[in-house]
């Protein structure tokens, strides 16, 4: 199974959007695998928006993320990392459809409330930075052969 790595980021905290957040992945299907809450430091932000440096908006960024505490996961499931995509909306909140965690929840380009990786590979990357390979739970939810189906 595919897994993703999901931030639910600073604003999100604060806004007391975690729990409702969490309820659409559980909702969809998604298996929480790995789950933390921690103060990002400026080292990991930098590291996790490296692709980003040098854009005009980096340094906003990187003070954004590390202004308060960060719920990290790691979330498997059958196409976890377009599924998660899909469900975030894109990145301006304004844009964003209702029906998206962005479309119903953002107005903002920066303070977007989460972050979803956007492939298999970045996936991978992001786990390994924000995750030990200890902290991931390996077990299979009772109604898994019910969600997955035949395919
Ligand atoms: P997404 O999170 O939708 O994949 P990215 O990867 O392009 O978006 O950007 C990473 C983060 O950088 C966004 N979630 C948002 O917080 C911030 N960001 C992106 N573009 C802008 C922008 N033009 N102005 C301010 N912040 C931005």
């Amino acid at each position: 199974m595919q897994k993703t790595l999901v931030l639910l980021k600073p604003d999100c905290v604060h806004r007391r959007l975690v729990g409702a957040l969490l309820q659409r992945f559980e909702q969809k299907g998604l298996r929480i695998a790995a789950m933390k809450i921690l103060q990002a430091s400026t080292e990991l932000a930098q590291k996790h928006y490296a692709v980003h440096q040098g854009k005009p908006f980096y340094e906003s960024l990187i003070t954004f993320l590390t202004a308060g505490p960060t719920v990290a996961l790691v979330l498997e499931g059958r196409e976890a990392v377009v599924v998660v995509r899909n469900l975030m909306g894109p990145t301006d909140g304004a844009k964003a459809p209702p029906g998206s965690i962005r479309g119903d929840h953002a107005i903002s380009i920066q303070n977007n409330l989460i972050h979803g990786s956007d492939s298999p590979e970045n996936a991978a990357s992001e786990i390994a930075l924000w995750f030990r390979p200890e902290e991931l739970v390996h077990y299979q939810t009772v109604d898994a052969a019910w969600v997955a189906g035949s395919n």
